[in-house]
């Protein structure tokens, strides 16, 4: 899953593809790259983040997401909104990536009625204060619980499961070492039978390990170490900005598990 924010404050890529042409050849290159879906974002979920009105949203995401699907390329939403949502299905994207996990009612409906994709993210709070006192008493079992009943609402009204996924939203209302607790396992939401999606590409934590001064777009090669231990316990995608990276990792990785293509 290759990233594709259209924002002008997102925190790797922040302001770089706000022009829609270059979002759109960028979106290309990701998927020539090798990635199945281009996630398309137009409101930021960076810690600390403010939200942008519904209209402004649209308009960042929807040009992007049409011209993309016109040349065959997949693309998802990344949008919390319905309104959003349901614009974007109808300008050609295939899945909603929802990090709120369906906090807007109308959100399961909008997905139900055109048979899309869901990606299920878990997010302790939000954006605005997810990061100040994240508290849990066992992160793993509480982070898959949720996801769970988040799925099992998604199918009561009218998502199939196999069109459902779950994530685990790292970084999201999570201290570094939940991030890491979450991380090494894995498995235990591969476990639940839901496709596993993972986004920890220049994350923050990643910059905990590696110095501060290591600027995210220097954190390839650590999501690179995040990727492959991903895959290795199961997990079915991985929301990732350097694609061309990250493709050779998956590779590699299933060839050595003797699940190569
Ligand atoms: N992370 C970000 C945005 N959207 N979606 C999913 N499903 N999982 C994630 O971990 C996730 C996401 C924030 O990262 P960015 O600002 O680099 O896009």
């Amino acid at each position: 899953m290759g990233v594709l924010n259209v924002t002008p404050d997102s925190f790797s890529d922040g302001g770089q593809f706000e022009n829609v042409d270059a979002a759109i050849s960028h979106g290309a290159m990701l998927f020539e790259q090798g990635a199945g879906l281009i996630d398309v974002g137009g409101e930021s979920t960076r810690p600390g983040a403010g939200s942008v009105e519904p209209e402004e949203e649209g308009d960042r995401v929807l040009p992007v997401i049409a011209a993309l699907a016109s040349r065959g390329v997949p693309t998802s939403v990344d949008t919390t909104r319905a309104i959003v949502a349901r614009a974007a299905l109808q300008a050609g994207a295939g899945v909603v990536n929802d990090v709120s996990a369906l906090r807007d009612p109308d959100m399961a409906p909008a997905v139900a009625e055109t048979g899309a994709g869901l990606v299920l993210m878990h997010m302790q709070g939000e954006p605005r204060t997810m990061q100040e006192q994240p508290r849990y008493g066992d992160v793993v079992a509480e982070v898959t619980r949720f996801l769970v009943e988040r799925a099992a609402i998604a199918e009561k009204e009218g998502i199939r499961r196999d069109r459902i996924a779950i994530d685990p939203g790292i970084g999201f209302g999570k201290t570094f070492e939940h991030n890491l607790e979450l991380l090494r396992n894995l498995h235990f939401l591969v476990e639940t039978g839901y496709p596993v999606v993972i986004g920890t590409s220049r994350k923050t934590f990643l910059g905990r390990i590696l110095g501060e001064n290591v600027p995210p777009a220097k954190r390839d090669a650590a999501t690179g170490a995040t990727v492959a231990l991903a895959i290795e316990q199961g997990v079915a995608a991985v929301r990732v900005h350097n694609v061309a990276m990250a493709a050779q990792i998956a590779r590699t990785t299933e060839a050595i598990l003797g699940r190569g293509r």
